[in-house]
């Protein structure tokens, strides 16, 4: 008999990447037993699946979820997915929470994979070829990931992200890369700002400098003559009323004249379309306008901003709109427009790599899982450097 059955679900409390509790799963069948973990958001776009408490959807996931899907063929995500859309009963998933019904979505997708006796990689495999992203290290956090430390420090950088993002042939070379410049990076900073750097969520180094240009200047002079470009994450629905016209497309213009910038997200705040429309024409040749906020990976939102041709890249975050099956579907629809993918891990990670075998599997065009450093980051790179050999 090919396909085992699910034999049981065990849901459990555990800390993520700021300490704070989240949701993992565990899941038996005859094959085996499958973990995953759910990760959360700092700055959360207003359309994301809900988290609930965590005590909740923990009990959620064992009183409620659990008896619905034992004795369920594992290898039906689909229906599984849509049973649990179900049980849950409304729009963003208020009831039951994304983080108790993603962490048995991915468990479920893992023991299917299992089944069928490939690599993750491979069973996810829904469009096109694999192909290995290119990785964007978030090496300055500013925003809502500034650390606590660089906030004392007076540090308000309004930019949430500054990342590098290496062009060479292979993963590995690009991780190799992404570590070099982050090094490089530190030494220049500890040189300029004396050796207490802080660092912020997502393991980038957080200094105390607010003008934009000057840790682009510093990001170009940390990159020497390697080769890699630069993605911003502005995350801009948090932006206030000076910010918001600080940041106009006059100032993004002149940013993508300056420096290699390849894509700019979350320029405008979730529900600027007119700016984000704007943006897309004016300058979407040149430099790819990505959503995230703005489109949190929902099929419904992404058709708005296609129909408006608000961007032409998006972040994929399955824990955004809460199954595997969801996700998959966001990214067909995001790849029949031909726009770059990103997928992103969460500022509150845990060490679950479910995010790199999908963007292999998926044939996205970029990951993002912060600096090359903090173990719960390292884990995705590290995936992938496994799946790289697996490739080869
Ligand atoms: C983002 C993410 C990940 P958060 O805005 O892209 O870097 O941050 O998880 O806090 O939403
Ligand atoms: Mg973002």
């Amino acid at each position: 008999m090919e396909n085992s059955k699910i034999k049981k679900i065990l849901a459990r409390e555990i800390l993520d990447s700021r300490g704070k509790p989240t949701v993992e799963v565990k899941l038996k069948t005859q094959k085996g037993e499958f973990f995953a973990s759910c990760p959360s958001g700092a700055s959360i776009g207003k359309n994301e699946a809900v988290a609930v408490d965590a005590k909740l959807a923990v009990d959620n996931v064992n009183k409620i979820i659990a008896p619905e899907i034992l004795g369920k063929d594992e290898t039906k995500q689909k229906e599984l997915d849509e049973l649990m859309i179900k049980l849950d009963g409304t729009k963003g998933k208020k009831n039951l929470g994304a983080n108790a019904i993603l962490p048995v979505s991915i468990a479920i997708c893992r023991a299917g994979a299992a089944v069928k006796k490939l690599p993750l990689y491979q069973y996810i495999k829904v469009i096109g070829n694999w192909r290995m992203p290119r990785p964007c290290f978030n090496i300055i956090n500013g925003g809502a990931h500034a650390g606590p430390a660089s906030r004392r420090a007076g540090s308000n950088l309004d930019i949430q992200e500054f990342m590098v993002v290496p062009n060479y042939r292979s993963f590995s070379e690009n991780l190799e890369t992404g570590k070099k410049i982050f090094n490089n990076l530190k030494k220049i900073l500890e040189k300029n700002f004396g050796k207490k750097i802080p660092v912020g969520d997502e393991g980038g180094l957080s200094p105390n400098i607010s003008n934009v240009r000057e840790v682009l200047d510093f990001i170009v002079q940390s990159t020497r003559e390697l080769k890699a470009d630069i993605g911003l994450d502005v995350a801009a629905s948090g932006f206030s009323s000076p910010q918001k016209e600080k940041y106009n497309i006059d100032f993004y213009n002149n940013l993508i004249k300056d420096y290699p910038i390849i894509f700019i997200e979350d320029p405008f705040g979730e529900e600027d379309y007119k700016n984000f429309k704007n943006i897309t024409q004016e300058i979407g040749e040149k430099v790819i306008i990505v959503g995230d906020d703005f489109l949190t990976t929902n099929v419904n939102i992404i058709k708005k901003a296609r129909e408006l041709r608000a961007c032409n890249g998006a972040i994929i975050k399955p824990n955004q709109i809460g199954t595997v099956t969801e996700t998959l579907e966001a990214i067909k629809l995001v790849k029949s427009y031909n726009w770059k993918i990103v997928v992103s891990h969460r500022s509150g990670e845990t060490m679950d790599d479910f995010i790199s075998d999908l963007a292999v599997g998926v044939g996205a065009d970029f990951i993002k899982s912060g600096a090359p450093v903090p173990a719960e980051r390292l884990a995705k790179y590290n995936r992938l450097l496994k799946i790289e050999k697996e490739l080869k």
